[in-house]
């Protein structure tokens, strides 16, 4: 396997999620430090707060030293970079209108990225003090615990899902598949971060999730811990997630459930 090398080398010490994981818990404490400014991002729903910035700085700088070779695709990006054999795929707050109203529901999130695929994921929520994580083939945990997704059928779930904040030309269609799909299950919850979301869903804390236009530090260690706990998760044709550019993301507890949802979104967002 490509990575026993770089798994030797930080196995001498730590292992490679262990010392991200160390990372992420430091880039939180400047998360949690209530005197940020707030500006927006072309829209007054996208917000970016100067503790994005401060996190993001945090974790390039640590994970570049720890793996110098790799590159970093963020997405209070400067320098993005998809280019190089291992990218860190980042969004230091994801929920950031969240964050700057002190709604407690927004988490750091880390994947590394190596040859179009997550092979290792980490979502925090320092609030909830909720550490999920995930490496390739390998499970997936919450504070150390292994997660699944639960198994009960369409009626009895609760839906994650969101209605376009940030172009709200195409909420219509989500208010609309909203109101169909409703009576088919069991109630809808919208938290504003697609990442506490999705690791919800893996971890049996709410059951099925659909979101349009996602950008990919949004999903990216998301998608692999809900894969590695037993979920499901694909774009609105059906197929894998992407890592290279904005996607569709609908994701649940099973793959009858992830085909029903699908086929029910699918001729409203197509
Ligand atoms: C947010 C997502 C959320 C989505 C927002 C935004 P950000 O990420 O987590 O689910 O509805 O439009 O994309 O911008 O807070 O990192």
């Amino acid at each position: 396997m490509l990575l026993s090398p770089i798994r030797g080398f930080f196995n001498t010490f730590k292992t490679m999620i262990e010392t991200v994981k160390s990372i992420v818990l430091q880039a939180s404490k400047i998360m949690l430090n209530d005197d940020f400014s707030v500006k927006e991002k072309g829209t007054s729903s996208n917000l970016v707060t100067s503790n994005d910035i401060a996190v993001q700085a945090f974790l390039k700088q640590k994970l570049s030293a720890f793996f110098p070779s790799s590159g970093f695709y963020c997405e209070e990006g400067d320098e993005n970079d998809l280019t190089k054999d291992y990218v860190w795929i980042i969004d230091p707050i994801d929920g950031t209108t969240n964050y700057a109203k002190h709604i407690s529901v927004c988490c750091i999130s880390v994947a590394l990225e190596h040859e179009g695929e997550i092979i290792l994921g980490v979502v925090y929520n320092p609030y909830q003090k909720m550490m999920f994580e995930a490496e390739k083939g390998k499970g997936a945990f919450l504070n150390g615990k292994p997660i699944h997704p639960t198994n009960i059928p369409m009626k009895e779930c609760v839906l994650y899902t969101a209605f376009s904040a940030y172009e709200k030309q195409y909420s219509h269609k989500a208010f609309q598949f909203a109101e169909n799909v409703f009576p088919l299950v069991s109630d809808i919850r919208r938290t504003g971060s697609a990442a506490f979301e999705i690791c919800s869903v893996a971890c049996g804390r709410g059951d099925i999730y659909l979101e349009m236009k996602l950008q990919v530090w949004d999903y990216a260690a998301a998608s692999l811990i809900i894969k590695e706990a037993g979920g499901e998760i694909c774009d609105l044709e059906g197929n894998p997630m992407e890592y290279s550019h904005p996607s569709f993301a609908i994701a649940a507890n099973n793959k009858e459930n992830l085909d029903v949802l699908r086929k029910i979104a699918y001729p409203y967002f197509k």
